[in-house]
């Protein structure tokens, strides 16, 4: 009953938004996460290249109306932004800098070290000496450059195996199994003032876990700074593994450091393959993907529960989970509609391919309207 009046009552705010003339008026009125979630924690989402460029119109309008915090999705990867050796592409995080100005969005840079998507230049390096040149010129540019003007950086990305030791990586062989808490050192030089994260997939789990706080420890008791870690949230519907999240919740900030949700998304297709490995892929076939015509009303209500219980546990942390960034803003842009097979027809977020909110949005909005009362 209470999400029927708060579906009636967003569709009613849609339609004075969409009647007002300035843009300032659609920001003010409309439900939107940023706002029911204010003094909870910062609401985000993954931005990709046309986002970022404003291309799209309807993600124009929605992104600055929903969230407070955006992460770039590809653009900040070395791949991306350190083509070659010597040779930086700035343009497009250019402009997420501006576009986050412009539209009050603070930003999560992402990622400087990470195994994957890194430029093939890099994996032809030989001499130890010359990978040590570019690990800290690549942190020194990157992060210098964006010091003052993004909030915070995923400084490392996925260093660890399931089991929680150090995956076997060509940072890990080049550089040793100190490398994350140089990268830190070298991050908190270029960028003093910019709060630094570990994220990781699985990490909510209890090997990986503990891999995670003993890296850490590593890091702090070698004096280097680290702020936060994310927990970077690809859960299956009807499978969130809502006691291991509590748990890390409470051990992690047991180490002093904030928890956030970085790349929240709910699978809903059938699929083999854990965690967020990109390397892992499956074959095609018509039976993985089912719902190419549309979502069966019982997952749409299980993917809304899930969504429901997932935001009640980070309810219950104030202070404690300081940011929940989803993996996109609607579920035409997320990358699980080819991962791990491709070309399939996904539904994990909570705006639907016409950026329209599901019913998973109106039971997390639903959870403070309840608390309000
Ligand atoms: O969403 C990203 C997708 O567009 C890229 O193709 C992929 C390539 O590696 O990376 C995806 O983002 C990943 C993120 O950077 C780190 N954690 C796992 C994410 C999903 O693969």
């Amino acid at each position: 009953m209470k999400n029927k009046f708060v579906g009636i009552m967003y569709s009613a705010t849609l339609l004075i938004v969409a009647c007002a003339s300035s843009r300032n008026a659609m920001a003010q009125k409309a439900v939107s996460l940023k706002d029911v979630f204010k003094n909870d924690f910062v609401i985000g989402t993954a931005l990709n290249a046309t986002q970022i460029e404003e291309k799209d119109p309807k993600a124009a309008l929605l992104v600055p109306q929903q969230f407070n915090t955006a992460t770039p999705e590809n653009i900040m990867k070395a791949e991306v932004i350190h083509p070659q050796w010597g040779t930086y592409q700035f343009d497009l995080a250019d402009k997420l800098i501006a576009y986050g100005k412009k539209n009050n969005i603070k930003i999560n840079a992402h990622t400087l070290i990470w195994h994957s998507q890194l430029p093939q230049f890099v994996r032809n390096i030989q001499s130890v000496d010359s990978f040590k040149t570019f690990f800290k010129n690549h942190i020194t540019t990157v992060a210098g450059r964006y010091s003052g003007k993004v909030f915070s950086w995923d400084v490392v990305n996925e260093a660890l195996n399931e089991d929680g030791t150090m995956r076997q990586s060509i940072f890990l062989d080049k550089l040793g199994d100190n490398y994350v808490t140089e990268a830190f050192r070298l991050a908190q030089a270029a960028s003093p003032n910019t709060e630094l994260y570990y994220n990781d997939y699985n990490n909510e789990q209890p090997a990986k876990r503990a891999g995670c706080i003993a890296l850490i420890k590593k890091i702090k008791q070698a004096g280097v700074r680290i702020d936060g870690v994310g927990i970077q949230g690809h859960w299956h519907a009807g499978k969130i593994p809502l006691k291991e999240i509590e748990e890390s919740i409470i051990q992690y900030t047991a180490l002093g450091i904030k928890v956030m949700i970085t790349e929240l998304d709910i699978e809903v297709l059938p699929r083999n393959v854990e965690g967020a490995d990109v390397s892992q892929r499956m074959k095609e076939d018509p039976s993985m993907n089912p719902y190419k015509n549309g979502l069966p009303d019982s997952v749409q209500q299980q993917l809304a529960s899930d969504y429901e219980a997932l935001f009640k546990l980070f309810l219950k942390y104030p202070g404690k989970v300081t940011r929940v960034t989803f993996w996109g803003v609607d579920d035409g842009q997320s990358w699980l509609n080819n991962w791990p097979v491709k070309g399939r027809v996904n539904y994990p977020l909570l705006f639907n391919r016409e950026f329209k909110p599901k019913p998973a949005f109106y039971k997390v909005i639903a959870l403070k309207k309840i608390e309000q009362e």
